[in-house]
């Protein structure tokens, strides 16, 4: 019997910050897997050298269920980012081991091709209207059919999701959070008139995303799922926190615009009422962030049952390794939405090569057995781990928002 051997954690920022974890068998095959917890890498850094990686070597890396069941419940303690995204990244390792022994690409183990490409929806910003719309429209250009509209909110400034120049966007900020002010009441104004003036210059004939990424009460989500149904948009995502799975009622009842929630949970509790009260549209959870690939795919089956799409989380903290297992997924599933994604800059590409390309506004995988993902170990290490932390959202009174 083949065994693990061996189980390396890399911590690099090649572009930025990436934990990665390689599982090395007795026979000689590598698997990949990402461990990246934005703002709190080293959290997940330990919890795999110091928890897990010693639980791993000697073990079977082909009975993946049993590996997820033995380190989720063996744990004790239950769920949490750290612990899931940890658990993650072995999950997603031995899979992409499972499918070099067999000889196979990872969709293919996952009950093979459902489509031929993976719809993505890139992301679109700008200080001002005027700039969001040729933003918007550049994308257009690039072939995108959907994408993802976010512009400042005047006078006050802050707002979540400006790109800083032409550059990639990259919320995370070195040696201490960044403050950006918040006000909710100016985003309400705002917010609906923008997403409208680029319906009014670009048309229908794509879709337009927008992520509240949290910021308001259920009641104001209402307010502005309402008052933006004339821009059929795609989804409003993450309109309120989620902690409390029940909020979501009340927007609910009040709006037909689609609703998108999941970038910030980490296991199938987490999203179970919004799934079967069927409060949601579409169920963002990640590989990386909800217990890899066997526990992602018990959330989509479910999601299934009640009507849910998939729209998995994607933007360029979640490494090119999580992007591949994420495409093989929606490759494989029948209620596949649409899959987030942003272009990591060149140096995260060259580390991490990987099959995936992009023709379209869709996302292929390749049929290299796994997940056509190989690592660069050697210059990764030249790239050395910088601290870094997500902003904090203050409101104008000073007091904490949700970022
Ligand atoms: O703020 O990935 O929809 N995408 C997002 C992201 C998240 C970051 C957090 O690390 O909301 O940009
Ligand atoms: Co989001």
């Amino acid at each position: 019997m083949s065994t693990i051997e061996r189980a390396e954690v890399f911590v690099a920022s090649p572009g930025r910050n990436f934990v990665t974890l390689r599982i090395t068998t007795s026979d000689g095959v590598t698997g990949l897997g990402d461990a990246t917890l934005n703002g709190r890498e080293l959290a997940v850094a330990s919890y795999l050298r110091d928890h897990l990686v010693p639980l791993l070597v000697g073990r079977d890396p082909a009975r993946i269920e049993d590996m997820w069941q033995y380190l989720y419940r063996g744990a004790y303690w239950r769920r949490g980012p750290v612990t899931m995204t940890a658990i993650s990244a072995v999950d997603t390792a031995l899979w992409d081991i499972k499918g070099k022994v067999a000889g196979l690409p990872v969709y293919q183990l996952l009950g093979g091709r459902s489509r031929e490409g993976v719809m993505v929806y890139a992301h679109a910003s700008g200080t001002d209207t005027e700039a969001l719309i040729d933003d918007v429209q550049r994308f257009r250009d690039l072939g995108y059919r959907a994408v993802r509209a976010q512009a400042a909110v005047p006078d006050v400034g802050g707002t979540y999701g400006i790109r800083k120049g032409n550059g990639i966007y990259e919320p995370a900020s070195s040696s201490r959070p960044e403050e950006q002010p918040w006000s909710t009441e100016a985003y309400l104004d705002h917010a609906p008139r923008y997403l409208r003036a680029v319906r009014e210059r670009l048309g229908f004939d794509f879709h337009l995303l927008h992520d509240v990424h949290h910021r308001l009460t259920p009641l104001e989500a209402a307010r502005f799922g309402k008052e933006v149904e004339d821009v059929r948009l795609f989804w409003m995502e993450d309109p309120t926190p989620a902690e409390n799975q029940e909020a979501f009622r009340l927007i609910r009842q009040h709006t037909t615009t689609p609703i998108a929630v999941g970038e910030a949970l980490s296991s199938i509790w987490d999203v179970q009422h919004l799934i079967t009260e069927q409060l949601v549209d579409y169920v963002r959870t990640t590989v990386v962030h909800a217990g890899g690939i066997t526990h992602l795919r018990r959330i989509f089956d479910l999601a299934a049952l009640y009507q849910v799409r998939t729209g998995s989380h994607g933007a360029t903290d979640l490494s090119p390794v999580t992007l591949a297992a994420a495409v093989h997924l929606d490759t494989a599933v029948p209620n596949f939405g649409i899959q987030e994604y942003m272009a990591h800059a060149e140096v995260t590409d060259a580390v991490f090569r990987s099959e995936v390309r992009l023709e379209d506004g869709h996302l292929l995988v390749g049929e290299a057995p796994g997940l056509g993902v190989e690592y660069d170990e050697t210059l990764a290490a030249r790239y050395p781990y910088e601290p870094r932390y997500l902003p904090v959202a203050r409101r104008l009174d000073g007091s904490v928002h949700d970022w």
